[in-house]
């Protein structure tokens, strides 16, 4: 078995190390200074066209988007852990939440990014796109906190949807988004950050 993973630090594949922590599977790992474009050069983007992470290839297959590299990991190495749901209603779950943390959540944190911050010029900014996204960002909050009322997890015990969004969710607070109004969420993401896994991957693995 080979894998291999290219990630950048304090990026989106920071979900990744978290998902590969929690899987304990050895893989050799590839670090990609973005500001020196090394997500660019023609070799990387033969193998992710898109030229970004993070990216695995397992087994010679290149798998690129993060919510399908935690589904494709958790698949093949977390069932028998119990890192992931066999197929069924609680794997169909489990995608449930891992999509939307990068489709619903994910785009509206997207174009709140896009209007207020200097990722973007400031002409290009858009006040009332700003106001819109932000109450999107709400609104997803509230959804993810009354999920977890009364639950230690996402699905009842820790699998890899609680890493991936709860992964999402510290990058939140890493921009300085006040999330003290959610209280199961906030009680949640304390149980995610007490997992041995994640004190590793935050020490670099
Ligand atoms: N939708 C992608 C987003 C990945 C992404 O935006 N990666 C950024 C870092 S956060 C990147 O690699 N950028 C490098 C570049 O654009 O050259 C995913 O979820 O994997």
């Amino acid at each position: 078995m080979s894998l291999t993973f290219y990630y950048s630090p304090m990026s989106t594949a920071s979900i990744t190390t978290l998902v590969l922590e929690e899987l304990g599977v050895p893989c050799e790992r590839i670090k990609l200074d973005i500001k020196k474009s090394e997500t660019r050069t023609p070799e990387f983007l033969r193998l992710n066209p898109n030229g970004k992470v993070p990216l695995v290839i397992h087994d010679g297959t290149s798998i690129w988007e993060s919510a399908a590299i935690t589904m494709y990991l958790g698949e093949v190495f977390g069932v028998e852990k119990n890192l992931y749901p066999a197929p069924g209603p609680k794997r169909g779950e489990a995608m449930k939440w891992i999509t939307w943390a990068n489709v619903t959540l994910g785009d509206a944190v997207g174009r709140w990014l896009r209007n207020t911050s200097d990722w973007t010029p400031a002409e290009q900014h858009n006040a009332k796109a700003a106001e819109v996204a932000q109450a999107d960002i709400q609104n997803c909050l509230r959804i993810l906190n009354e999920a977890l009322e009364g639950k230690q997890f996402l699905l009842g015990g820790y699998t890899l949807a609680d890493t991936h969004l709860n992964s999402f969710i510290d990058w939140l607070r890493f921009m300085k988004m006040d999330l003290s109004a959610y209280a199961h969420l906030n009680a949640w993401s304390e149980r995610c950050a007490a997992r041995p896994a994640y004190a590793r991957a935050m020490t670099g693995g």
